[in-house]
């Protein structure tokens, strides 16, 4: 072994093939996520390094990768770190030599990014790297073994590596293909593993939600949806409410693990548990919610009656100082977003919700708690999963989104839309109700107008209005007598008079304005 260094490695070593690595990383990858099931879910390095890859996404990225992958976005994220992660670790292996041990030096970079991103995710402690740690040391192994005398040296007894070497490489994809194997086995168990362990829809399924006292707010009356009109339910179904939100995996909160502190500016700090909400009114609100993603035209706004409590009454008990100007609302996975104090305490009703349409909050719309703040857009007000709220000032502190080049402050605009006709559709000659929804929510909607073509703009009809924080259906009949292509567009008046500005603006950084117009055809 005295001449290892003067001899070169390569004629009598078998170069590792790119399959090789691909065993290391499965098995690294696959042995982590098993071994991190009795830790939790803070020691999952998958989600955490997609976490941290979205944290650390420039925010005009994200937005593309939102608009063309849509709600399919962090599938689509999945898919690329393990595409990267796959081409890294074949091409490091190809370079790996037992005395140049290339690709076992990616396999503990990668591992210790991956302790990186696991430490850097909200509530993780030090031992929650230690998944990563084993899975990183398990990779390393297999490479070594796959580069090892057993397959890279020339045996002993063997005449010539030319002769054997075919049998050699033959014998090292196969068992790298069997690694490959046992690394996606263990990844797929431990993942639902993971997830069957940290669900608490057990938890949710217990929970009776509480009855409003005086606090319940009239039933839409039938008058709110226009007749006619495939239009959507004025109440959005649970099932079909919009849903967004930076969350990898959805956040597993039980109650009795849910606490809310409330801190910073104030005189002095409160920390609740989910009983002591008992001790607040319980309030129903029916509130519209709205993305400041959502184009012109587009589905990123449902409406849902909310159970909760004021935050007017869960602020009170701190004693907020005056030069505090903003809550920043910080939930379990680490989003945050600033609230203006005013909104949170003015007459609006801002809420701790804690029911969505007489059940409880849906894990996925922020389980066991979030807040709704009439008027705002989510990212600046709707925080699920919310555990914390500091009392702070805009001049001090930059929320989530803020930081990535959104405005500060996000006021819902004025907006309509048009749900019938859709784009393209063909209406067939003759009498047609055309509708859809308006907003302004603290506002109110007075009137929607309709243009056909380059026409007149003429009064829609307009459903029964419910609040000035829901939004309003609308329907528009109109005769269908010219064969052809035709557009029609939509623009609304709000509560102060305001007519729905044509300026197009995108949604960038606070929120797209434009009129709505569809293109259809008379046949
Ligand atoms: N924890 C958390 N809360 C969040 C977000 C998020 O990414 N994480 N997104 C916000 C945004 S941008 C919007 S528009 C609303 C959407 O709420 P929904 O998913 O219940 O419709 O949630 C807000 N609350
Ligand atoms: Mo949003």
């Amino acid at each position: 072994m005295a001449d290892t260094a003067t001899r070169p490695e390569t004629p009598s070593d078998l170069r590792p093939s790119g399959l090789t690595g691909l065993a290391a990383a499965a098995v690294a990858l696959g042995v982590a996520q098993l071994s991190a099931v009795p830790f939790g879910p803070h020691a999952d390095s998958r989600t955490a390094i997609g976490s941290a890859v979205i944290d650390l996404t420039p925010g005009p990225v994200k937005e593309s990768a939102i608009k063309l992958f849509g709600t399919s976005d962090k599938l689509a994220l999945s898919i690329l770190v393990l595409v990267v992660i796959a081409v890294i670790a074949a091409l490091t292996a190809q370079r790996e030599t037992r005395r140049r041990p290339v690709g076992s030096v990616a396999i503990v970079v990668a591992g210790v990014l991956g302790c990186a991103a696991v430490l850097s995710r909200a509530g993780a402690t030090p031992i929650d790297v230690v998944p990563t740690v084993i899975g990183t040391v398990c990779g390393v192994l297999v490479l070594r073994l796959l580069v090892s005398d057993r397959f890279g040296k020339k045996a002993p007894q063997a005449d010539a590596s030319s002769t054997d070497s075919p049998d050699r490489s033959r014998r090292q994809s196969l068992v790298a293909l069997g690694f490959i194997g046992a690394g996606a086995v263990a990844g797929v168990a431990g993942a639902v593993l993971n997830r069957l362990n940290s669900s608490v829809s057990g938890d949710r399924t217990a929970f009776t939600l509480p009855s409003a006292g005086k606090s319940v707010p009239v039933a839409p009356p039938p008058s709110v949806q226009p007749p006619g009109v495939a239009l959507p339910p004025f109440i959005t179904p649970n099932a079909d409410f919009y849903r967004i939100d930076t969350a990898l995996s959805v956040p597993q909160l039980s109650r009795a693990n849910w606490r809310l502190r409330i801190h910073g500016m104030v005189d002095r700090e409160v920390s609740l548990s989910f009983e002591d909400l008992q001790r607040f009114e319980v309030v129903e609100r029916v509130v519209t919610l709205t993305c400041v993603s959502n184009p012109v035209g587009g589905d990123l706004i449902s409406n849902a009656k909310w159970t909760g409590y004021r935050m007017r009454d869960l602020l009170a008990g701190a004693g907020i100082h005056s030069d505090a100007d903003m809550v920043m609302s910080t939930s379990i996975d680490g989003f945050t977003a600033g609230t203006p104090v005013e909104a949170l305490t003015d007459q609006r009703d801002a809420i701790l919700a804690i029911g969505m349409n007489d059940a409880p909050l849906p894990i996925e719309h922020g389980y066991p708690a979030r807040l709704v703040v009439p008027g705002l857009y989510g990212y600046v007000s709707a925080t699920k999963w919310v555990t914390d709220l500091e009392l702070t000032r805009f001049d001090r502190a930059e929320a989530y989104w803020t930081r990535l080049g959104w405005a500060a402050r996000g006021p819902i605009k004025t907006e309509s839309k048009i749900e019938v006709p859709k784009s393209g559709q063909v209406v067939p000659r003759g009498p047609v109700t055309f509708g859809g929804v308006a907003w302004a929510q603290l506002r109110g909607i007075n009137a929607v107008e309709v243009r056909i073509d380059e026409g007149p703009w003429q009064q829609a009809q307009l459903g029964a209005s419910y609040s000035k924080d829901t939004w309003r259906l609308w329907s528009f009949p109109w005769q269908a007598n010219d064969s052809g292509a035709h557009t029609v567009s939509v623009r609304a008046t709000d509560g102060t008079g305001t007519v729905q500005t044509s300026d197009e603006a995108d949604v960038v950084p606070d929120g797209a304005t434009g009129w709505h117009t569809v293109s259809f055809d008379v046949a």
